[in-house]
């Protein structure tokens, strides 16, 4: 097939989506149409084994970027709406390494990776955010859309910010703001009930994690999100039409709170989460047309994948679980968004490039942190020195002329745990805590006994083969602790400053996880 150098780079991300979300992963048990990404998978390269490097948004998001694992860098966990930017300096990233070679950049969308360096003032342009870690462009959501505050910030701004109406954001459970209805006071004032955290500022009907005054003309409308994000991508694509560009299209569904447009509501029997994820999907073949409109479809490589795997209920009664039927959001797999297990991290994860990649489908072992270092082999430049060190040049994988996928990966589940999958085994230490998340209901991995499975031959994860192969075993946790060892585990780049530690409502700050008991004393 004709291969173009310097193809325009799409990374389409969407945020919880499962892979039983989508038609040509979920089969006839996916009960949420999703044609334009089902076109996307038969037109291009369908991996069945593709992985986010965590189960949760800020750890994968940073892999994502910087080619290394989330746990090497002192923070990387679920951040609060107002810490700061987790990407320290000197680190260089996807997209830097992508203007470099030329392209312009832009991401719009969710960004979660922090803002600022530890001295954040809403009212002002703000340093630190995506315009300083290689983006030229910027229109994105600060953290997810149930945290405060609840703007878009245009490159590094806050958009349609009133000055005399200046924004102030807390997430110190002892200072809230109350401006604004607080959502566990005044239930009256909620159109969708939070079931838990989630029960802080009231915006738009929905109660958010934190506090937030001011901003009036700024804050969003939750039902307009996904439009006026796909507004930005497209026309960030059309304004770059004649040149190199690189877009990574954070998409905030299926994350709650999940609010369509009235025009997608009802799209499904699932509710709002099945609604969401068809407003996404159509976004998608949105994005595919003005492609093809533009003549720039064979001149564009794009990868649709998820942050992390699904969840039902995350924090609101939306009748997720209720609804849910024998949709499987996960699929075959075992857990979902927050877990160990595979469904935390096995995700969607399909490339398309019409002309160059072939229809097919891959068994290739592939995780986003390897997009780094292919790419950086596509658009022809070298992965620097001392960077992007967990990331994998598998181009020719991507691109459907090889099958030699990873041998070995880390996964990182809830709170910095991770388990080391190598061929077709996966080794979950024992870790603490408990083996159930109470308020998601999603089995988090964690147990006493290391656990052992082969996903071979057992892709749902039910038998725990840690008894009968402890050969098996041995040389996995072995693997494990070399690979995750506490020397490995810190980032030894400086930061800027110390970021504020916030406490957010519901959860314990993160700390370094303790190793569990079994590699205490281990070298
Ligand atoms: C959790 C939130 C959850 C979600 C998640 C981040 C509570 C009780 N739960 O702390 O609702 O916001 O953080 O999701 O507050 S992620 O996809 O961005 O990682
Ligand atoms: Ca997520």
């Amino acid at each position: 097939m004709r291969k173009r150098s310097r193809p325009n780079v799409i990374v389409m991300y969407a945020d919880d989506l499962g892979l039983g979300d989508v038609g040509l992963y979920g089969g006839s048990a996916c009960r949420i149409p999703t044609p334009h990404l089902d076109r996307l998978g038969a037109g291009g390269r369908v991996f069945h084994q593709g992985y986010a490097t965590a189960a949760t948004c800020t750890p994968s998001r940073l892999s994502l970027l910087t080619g290394r694992y989330p746990w090497r860098f002192e923070r990387s966990g679920i951040l609060a709406g107002d810490e700061a930017l987790v990407i320290p300096p000197g680190v260089h990233t996807l997209p830097g390494l992508l203007r470099e070679a030329g392209y312009a950049t832009g991401i719009v969308g969710k960004w979660h990776l922090g803002l600022g360096r530890g001295d954040l003032d809403w009212n002002r342009p703000i340093a630190g955010g995506p315009l300083d870690v290689g983006f030229d462009e910027a229109f994105v959501l600060a953290a997810t859309n149930d945290r405060v505050p609840c703007v878009y910030l245009d490159d590094d701004r806050v958009a349609n910010l009133d000055p005399a109406d200046p924004i102030e954001v807390s997430y110190d459970p002892d200072r809230p703001l109350t401006q604004r209805p607080i959502g566990r006071d005044a239930p009256e004032s909620l159109s969708m009930p939070f079931s838990h955290g989630h029960d802080m500022t009231v915006v738009n009907g929905i109660s958010r994690i934190g506090t937030m005054s001011g901003g009036e003309s700024a804050l969003w409308d939750d039902a307009t999100m996904s439009d006026i994000f796909l507004e930005r991508a497209l026309g960030f694509i059309e304004s770059h039409a004649d040149r190199p560009f690189f877009l990574y299209q954070a998409f905030h569904q299926p994350h709650v709170p999940r609010v369509p447009n009235p025009r997608f509501i009802g799209a499904t029997d699932l509710g709002p989460r099945g609604d969401v994820i068809v407003e996404l999907d159509w976004c998608v073949g949105q994005v595919v047309a003005k492609l093809e409109a533009l003549g720039l479809a064979e001149n564009t490589l794009l990868i649709f994948s998820s942050d992390n795997g699904p969840v039902l209920n995350d924090g609101y009664a939306d009748g997720a679980v209720e609804r849910c039927g024998t949709h499987r959001p996960a699929g075959p797999l075992r857990g979902g968004k927050y877990s160990l297990y595979d469904g935390g991290t096995h995700v969607p994860f399909i490339a398309n490039w019409p002309g160059v990649i072939e229809p097919g489908e891959s068994d290739a072992v592939i995780c986003q942190v390897d997009l780094f270092a292919s790419l950086a082999r596509l658009v022809g430049r070298p992965v620097p020195d001392g960077q992007a060190g967990d990331s994998r040049d598998l181009l020719d994988v991507v691109l459907g002329e090889s099958e030699a996928g990873r041998d070995e990966l880390v996964t990182e589940g809830f709170d910095g745990k991770t388990a080391l999958r190598s061929g077709p085994w996966v080794y979950i230490p024992p870790h603490p805590g408990p083996a159930r998340d109470e308020n998601t209901g999603i089995e988090l991995g964690n147990a006493d006994q290391p656990q052992l499975y082969h996903l071979g031959e057992d892709v749902g994860q039910a038998r725990d083969r840690a008894a009968d192969k402890p050969e098996v075993l041995r040389r996995l946790e072995l693997r494990w602790r070399e690979q995750t060892g506490p020397a490995q585990r810190n980032t030894r780049h400086p930061t800027a400053a110390s970021p504020p530690t916030h406490r957010v409502p519901g959860r314990r700050p993160r700390r370094l996880p303790p190793q569990p008991e079994a590699s205490r004393g281990a070298t």
